[in-house]
């Protein structure tokens, strides 16, 4: 049977990122990962990295390409009752402020760097079970090329996301989950056209909510809440943009360019939190873990905040001996990870439509966006939790 010290089960930006970063701590560790690298490196998903993500990107030598082509932003665009406020991040924040470069391309640069130093990144590995968490050998069995195979570990983690294996591993009525699923989804598009603004703009709108992001000078990004269950073949190309028009729609001047869209899907939203992280060997990581709405931005940065403070854990435990940092690393994540749940499901719910909401919920939205726009402190308190708070 094969050894590692940590075998790491999923190559999203988690498995990745706590690959990358175990490596520069010379703790090693294998990456198992079910789809092809092609696959993983298409994957169409998060949009915004806080200063902490990239920082942990800039130490681990991966931001090279981030730095050239990623685009720096200083605040966001909300729209309501056909009007615009800009939140400006760096005075509200003490400085901080967020890039735009896509999660294909930190993934594409993380696995690029991960082959370039040999580390062990295995595509196509598909686990399927993870066995012994609560023995001091936890074992990995996954099917590789078409064999049956073992790895042995010190420890395992779970990046697999939401439906992961390595959950399951963790006896039944050891851990806890909260959840909330929301009674609409978002319909993403990607567009080769500019985007028509230089700021990403949320919108509240009484025909739903939309998004405008983007992820170069010459593609953009768009959502538009859709029914839960809605299918894409429902939303011609036409049918999305007049959306978007009435959706954006502003009293003063603003135009909404349009292109040729290159793909559209559906995603539902949910919330959900494991509790605890770990248990024995076996620890958990980004959306293995926890789920956000994507509203607030969050998953990404939580899946990245998670492995810098179990990095940091396993390079402790390497120095000193002491496992002192592992045993913390439930507690020092989950009060990040429940921040950023109360923020993303704040954002998602001031700014969609739940199809029961009544105009007493309408003027409630209303009201709490005129006060992010009437007041600093209101508006601090957004752009403290988009922009990231600190890590660990
Ligand atoms: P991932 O990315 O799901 O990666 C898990 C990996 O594990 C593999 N896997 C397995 N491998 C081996 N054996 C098995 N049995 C396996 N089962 C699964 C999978 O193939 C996959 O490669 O989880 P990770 O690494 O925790 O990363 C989490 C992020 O991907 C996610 O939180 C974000 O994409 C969420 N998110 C956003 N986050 C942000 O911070 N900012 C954003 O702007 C943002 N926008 C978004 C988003 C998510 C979206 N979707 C699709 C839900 C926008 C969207 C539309
Ligand atoms: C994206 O660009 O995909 C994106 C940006 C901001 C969000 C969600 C998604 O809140």
């Amino acid at each position: 049977m094969d050894h590692t010290t940590v075998g790491i089960v999923g190559g999203g930006p988690a498995g990745l990122l706590l690959a990358r970063l175990l490596h520069d701590s010379g703790v090693d560790c294998t990456v198992l990962e079910s789809r092809d690298r092609a696959y993983v490196e298409r994957r169409q998903r998060a949009g915004i990295l806080e200063q902490g993500t990239v920082d942990a990107l800039r130490r681990s030598g991966a931001a090279e390409r981030l730095e050239r082509e990623g685009l720096v932003h200083d605040g966001i665009e909300l729209r309501w009752n056909r009007r615009a406020q800009r939140i400006d991040f760096p005075s509200l924040t003490g400085g901080r402020r967020v890039w735009v470069y896509a999660q294909t391309e930190v993934v594409k640069d993380l696995i690029s760097l991960q082959i370039a130093h040999g580390a062990p990144l295995l595509f196509e590995a598909r686990v399927e079970t993870v066995a012994g968490a609560g023995t001091d050998r936890p074992v990995i069995h996954y099917l590789h090329e078409g064999r049956r195979r073992t790895l042995g570990c010190d420890y395992v983690v779970g990046c697999d996301g939401f439906h992961g294996v390595t959950r399951r591993a963790i006896p039944d009525g050891a851990t806890r989950t909260f959840e909330r699923v929301y009674p609409y989804s978002w319909l993403g598009v990607l567009a080769d056209v500019p985007p028509s603004c230089d700021e990403l703009i949320y919108a509240h709108s009484p025909r739903g909510f939309a998004l405008h992001s983007m992820r170069s000078t010459t593609v953009s990004r768009l959502y538009l809440q859709v029914s839960n269950g809605t299918d894409p073949a429902e939303w011609p190309d036409g049918r999305i943009w007049d959306e978007l028009d009435a959706r954006f729609a502003l009293d003063g001047d603003w135009r909404l360019e349009r292109g040729p869209i290159t793909s559209t899907s559906v995603l539902p939203m949910r919330s959900f939190v494991t509790e605890p992280m770990r248990w024995g060997r076996v620890l958990l990581a980004g959306d293995a873990a926890h789920i956000v709405p994507p509203t607030g931005a969050k998953g990404l940065n939580l899946a990245a905040s998670d492995v810098i403070v179990l990095a940091r854990a396993f390079a402790h435990l390497k120095e000193t001996g002491s496992a002192e940092l592992l045993d913390a690393y439930s507690d020092t994540c989950l009060r990040r990870v429940w921040r950023a749940e109360h923020f993303s499901y704040f954002m998602t719910t001031t700014l969609h439509t739940d199809p029961e909401q009544s105009d007493f919920d309408t003027r409630l939205q209303i009201s709490q966006l005129d006060r992010i726009a009437a007041s600093p402190h209101a508006a601090a308190e957004l752009a403290d939790n988009y922009t990231g708070l600190p890590i660990g």
